[in-house]
C-alpha cells in the first residue's frame, strides 16, 4: 500500500478484516507499507499490521512478492504511480477521484484495459458502493422498484473548512488534489447516483464557490486539516460544488458537494424518484434504507423504512447475527473482499478505471461549466 494518511488507515482495515470474514478465494498479506517518511511510515505499519516498510514506491513494483498495489496517495501521485505498477503486472486499487484530470484518468484507464487483457486488473475505490443499503439500494432500483426513474437528488454534505484556520490541507491545494468538493466529495455522489439508477450523466451544468480564499499554511499533517502554522496562503480550489446533470435515460439530477455545509458531518444523501416509487439512501444513517412504493393501495402508501442489517442483506451474511448493525469501516472490508474475488477469478472487479475515467469527465465536465457560464456541458464520454 503506497500512502498512509487516514485512507491508509481504512484500507489497512479492510485488508486486514476481510478475509476474516469473508471466504476469500485468496489470502492478502500485508507485506509492504510506503510512506515518505521512514519514522511515521513504521509506526503506521506497525499499527495496522504492515511486515515492511519503504521510503520509495517503485520497491512495491519492483518486488516479486507484491500482486496488489493499493494507492492511496493524494491524487497527483495516482497516475504514476498506477501506470508503473499496470506495467509491472501489479493489479490496482486506487483512491477516488481516480486522477486529478481527465487526461491523466484516460491514460490510465487505457493501461488497465490493456492490462486487463493479461489478466491484470485496476479498480477504483468508491468505497460507498459497498454500503449494504446502498447496494440494496442498486439491486430495487434495477429490479424496478422505482419505475421510470425521473428525478435524482444527491447531496455529499461535510462542513470541516467552516473554521476559516482550518489549514491548507492537500485537500485544499488543486495541484495536489485536482479540485475540491467537487473532485472529494462530488466524485463519490457522482458514482453512487450513477451506481444506484444504472445510468450515466449525459451534461451538467455547475457552480464553483470558494467561501474562504486564505488559509494558514499547514505546519504539520494531523486528520483531514492538519495543525496551523503561522503564514497564510491562498486556497485554490472550491469549497462548494452544486450542479444539475442530465442522465442517459431521461431523468434530471441534482448534486451538492459541499465541506461548508454547517451542522453536516458526512452525509452523502441519495434519493431516486420514479413512476413506480422512490428509494432514499444516508450515510449518517448507513443501516437503513427508506423506500416509498407508489403502487401501494391509497391510505398506505408512506416511506417505508428497512433496516439492512440481515443475512438476505448484501454483504451483511458474513457479519453478525441479524440486526445487528454495521459502520464506515465495514465498507472497506467489502471493497478489499470484491476486488480479491475479482482479481483471482480473473474477472473485472468494479468500479473499473474506465468508470472512474467516465466520473473524471463529469467532474470535468462541471468545472468547464463553471468557468464558462455554460448552460449544458457534455461529460464528453465517447462510450
Ligand atoms: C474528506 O472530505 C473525506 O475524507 C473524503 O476524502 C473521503 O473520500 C470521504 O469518503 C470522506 O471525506
Amino acid at each position: 500500500m503506497i500512502g498512509h494518511g487516514f485512507m491508509g488507515a481504512a484500507h489497512s482495515q479492510g485488508w486486514r478484516v476481510a478475509p476474516r470474514f469473508f471466504d476469500l478465494p485468496a489470502r492478502p498479506e500485508m507485506t509492504l507499507l510506503v510512506g515518505r517518511n521512514a519514522e511515521t511510515t513504521r509506526a503506521a505499519a506497525d499499527k495496522w499490521g504492515w511486515a515492511e516498510t519503504s521510503i520509495d514506491w517503485r520497491d512495491a513494483v519492483a518486488r516479486d512478492d507484491i500482486d496488489i498495489i493499493d494507492i492511496v496517495t493524494p491524487g497527483h501521485s495516482h497516475v504514476e504511480i498506477a501506470l508503473a505498477a499496470l506495467a509491472a503486472g501489479k493489479h490496482v486499487l486506487c483512491e477516488k477521484p481516480l486522477a486529478n484530470t481527465a487526461d491523466e484518468a484516460a491514460a490510465m484507464a487505457e493501461a488497465a484495459a490493456r492490462a486487463a487483457q493479461n489478466g491484470v486488473f485496476a479498480m477504483v475505490g468508491f468505497t460507498y458502493r459497498r454500503v449494504p443499503a446502498a447496494t440494496l439500494a442498486r439491486d430495487m432500483v434495477a429490479a424496478g422498484a422505482v419505475g421510470e426513474i425521473r428525478q435524482v437528488r444527491a447531496a455529499y454534505l461535510q462542513d470541516w473548512l467552516v473554521d476559516p484556520e482550518v489549514p491548507l490541507a492537500w485537500r485544499l491545494q488543486k495541484d495536489l488534489a485536482g479540485s475540491g468538493a467537487l473532485g472529494d466529495i462530488g466524485a463519490h455522489a457522482i458514482d453512487l447516483a450513477q451506481f444506484i439508477t444504472g445510468q450515466r450523466l449525459t451534461s451538467v451544468s455547475g457552480v464553483l464557490e470558494t467561501f474562504v480564499r486564505e488559509r494558514p499554511i499547514l505546519a504539520s499533517a494531523a486528520g483531514l486539516g492538519g495543525i496551523a502554522g503561522t503564514e497564510r496562503g491562498t486556497v485554490t480550489v472550491d469549497d462548494v460544488a452544486l450542479f444539475t446533470g442530465r442522465f442517459e435515460g431521461g431523468a434530471l439530477g441534482s448534486f451538492e458537494a459541499t465541506r461548508m455545509s454547517t451542522g453536516r458531518k458526512n452525509a452523502l444523501r441519495i434519493e431516486v424518484a420514479g413512476s413506480r416509487g422512490a428509494v432514499s439512501f444516508d450515510l449518517e444513517d448507513l443501516n437503513a434504507l427508506d423506500v416509498y412504493d407508489a403502487t401501494a393501495p391509497a391510505g398506505t402508501q408512506g416511506f417505508t423504512r428497512i433496516l439492512v442489517t440481515e443475512p438476505e442483506h448484501p454483504y451483511l451474511a458474513a457479519w453478525w447475527p441479524a440486526g445487528h448493525m454495521l459502520g464506515y469501516e465495514h465498507g472497506f472490508s467489502h471493497q478489499a473482499k470484491d476486488f480479491v474475488e475479482g482479481v483471482v477469478a480473473g474477472t473485472q472487479p468494479e468500479p473499473s478505471f474506465a468508470a472512474g475515467l467516465q466520473v473524471q469527465r463529469v467532474l470535468a465536465a462541471v468545472e468547464q461549466s463553471a468557468a464558462t457560464g455554460s448552460a449544458w456541458t457534455p461529460t464528453t464520454d465517447p462510450a
